[in-house]
């Protein structure tokens, strides 16, 4: 070793050592460096393994030199590991990085159908006029759905009524929810009180106001003395409730086999104040449901007796009613399932 190049071999390792670990980007060419400048085999410890082979006078100044460079060394490895694992976290966070400030993604909620609202309300009304609830079978006995509605096979009124067969000739798709206003009779003693809301099913082609499924309330009022006034008391304040304070009411006389005398119920039309327009078609007056008094047969067949008890029922569509309020022209909306008219209700 030649004494006097001792401090400029020093400068250049120094200088050689401290360019490669800047360009350490990594743990593993970092070890790679730590090995070469640093281990056992590194220049500064072959230097300080074989200072004995200088004159003893340079011994104390190559070694305190080489020793503060090893120490340099040491601290520039130790620097660059802490700043590569700091840049590791730093990516880590980055790649994971979750803001908790930002809002919530709000979840895709549904809304009720339209028809779904319409019947809560009627039910509602009715619930508060004291009339209970009351659900039956979709599928039901021909028996219930016509013969004890006073409808006989081959009774010409059953042409009102396109019905679906489930099994001919006994059971059917019931096409009202009278059936089940009959089967609460048969189970109940007068007073009653009850509406019947539910899904009904006529073979009928469709078009803007037919749909082969579609909903119907009923109601049915049966008690000693009831009379014409009770039915028209009681679906005046429905009619009130459901549209406007200041609605009229028009009775007028229509057929059901089920009721005598049968009625339909219209209203004033809200659109023109009863001028006349599209909506009621000139008349100024909208047709909202059919009603009666309970014919006696109806009572009788159902464990009633009609010198004891009288009674008035009606029934009336959801669907006709949701378009009369929210002015929709088609009832073929109501099941064709298109978000765009659906979600006009939420
Ligand atoms: C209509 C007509 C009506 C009834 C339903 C009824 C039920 C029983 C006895 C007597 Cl158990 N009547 N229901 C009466 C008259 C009319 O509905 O056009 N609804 C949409």
């Amino acid at each position: 070793m030649n004494d006097r190049l001792i401090p400029e071999q020093l400068a250049q390792l120094r200088e050689r050592a401290l360019a490669a670990l800047a360009a350490v980007d990594s743990t593993d060419a970092l070890e790679r460096w730590r090995v070469e400048y640093l281990g056992r085999r590194a220049a500064v410890n072959t230097f300080l393994r074989e200072l004995g082979q200088l004159p003893p006078a340079d011994r104390r100044a190559a070694g305190q030199a080489a020793n503060a460079l090893k120490a340099e060394l040491e601290a520039a490895y130790a620097a660059r590991a802490q700043a590569l694992k700091d840049a590791e976290l730093a990516a880590l966070l980055e790649r994971e990085r979750l803001d908790v400030t930002l809002p919530g993604r709000p979840p895709a909620l549904g809304g009720l159908h339209p028809t779904t609202l319409v019947v809560e309300r009627i039910l509602e009304i009715f619930r508060d006029l004291g009339f209970r609830v009351a659900e039956g079978p979709e599928v039901e006995l021909d028996y219930y759905n016509f013969e004890a509605l006073n409808i006989p096979p081959e009774h010409p009124a059953r042409d009102m009524w396109d019905t679906f067969y489930v099994r001919p000739p006994d059971i059917v798709l019931r096409t009202h929810t009278s059936p089940n206003q009959v089967r609460v009779m048969e189970r109940t003693r007068p007073p009653v009180r009850v509406v019947v809301p539910g899904r009904c099913y006529r073979y009928e082609a469709q078009d803007a106001s037919h749909e082969w499924m579609f909903y119907q309330v009923e109601g049915l009022a049966v008690d000693r003395g009831l009379t014409m006034a009770d039915l028209k008391g009681v679906l005046t304040t429905f009619a009130r409730e459901m549209f406007w304070p200041d609605v009229q009411c028009r009775f007028r006389c229509d057929y059901f086999p089920f009721v005598e005398p049968g009625l339909d119920m219209s209203i004033t039309c809200h659109l023109c104040r009863g001028a006349g327009c599209r909506v009621c078609k000139g008349t100024g007056w909208i047709e909202l449901l059919g009603a009666g008094m309970v014919h006696p047969f109806v009572l009788r067949r159902a464990g009633y007796d009609p010198d004891e008890v009288t009674g008035f029922a009606f029934g009336m569509g959801p669907e006709r009613i949701a378009m009369v309020k929210y002015g929709i022209e088609d009832i073929r909306l109501f099941y064709g399932n298109d978000l765009r008219f659906l979600e006009q209700f939420r």
